[in-house]
């Protein structure tokens, strides 16, 4: 009796551990597909919001963005000035700026590293090394730290070919 129930009990137990290996391996992958960055897009939103100057997300900060390229060209490397003040309209002096950039559609950035690269006073942070390779979508994501506070701010762009 007792092999009886080995014969029969042991494939089951051992259907069962797959099943359960699987199982967490799947769970596994669509974790990390979640966390995945890069979710696509497949069309830009009616509403889309391509005003350059707005509240950060908490509101901590009014960020405005400029391109001294304007208008901005396809494969042009040039230079942006983003400008952070508070909410009462004071410039912003001490921030630690950094963007992330990413087309939505296609789930990459841009070819170069953009980065921020002096203080020209009155809030204005010069930002550096800025090149769009592809006409359409475009978001920029900025991060602003103060000694004392963090926000972030999201511009989109709809480049033309
Ligand atoms: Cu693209």
């Amino acid at each position: 009796l007792n092999k009886i129930a080995i014969v029969f009990i042991l494939p089951l137990c051992l259907t069962a551990l797959a099943g359960c290996a699987r199982a967490s391996t799947s769970q596994a992958d669509n974790q990390q597909m979640a966390a995945e960055p890069h979710i696509i897009q497949s069309n830009i939103p009616g509403d889309l919001d391509t005003s350059l100057s707005k509240a950060s997300e908490n509101g901590l900060f009014i960020v405005t963005v400029s391109s001294q390229l304007d208008p901005v060209l396809i494969n042009e490397i040039h230079t942006w000035l983003v400008t952070v003040a508070t909410p009462q309209g004071e410039p912003v002096e001490e921030a630690n700026l950094t963007l992330e950039h990413l087309m939505p559609q296609h789930g990459h950035g841009m070819p170069t590293e953009p980065g921020f690269t002096g203080y020209l006073g009155d809030g204005q942070y010069q930002l550096e090394g800025m090149k769009f390779n592809m006409p359409g979508w475009w978001m920029l994501d900025f991060t602003i730290q103060t000694p004392t506070q963090v926000d972030t701010v999201t511009f989109n762009l709809v480049l033309d070919s």
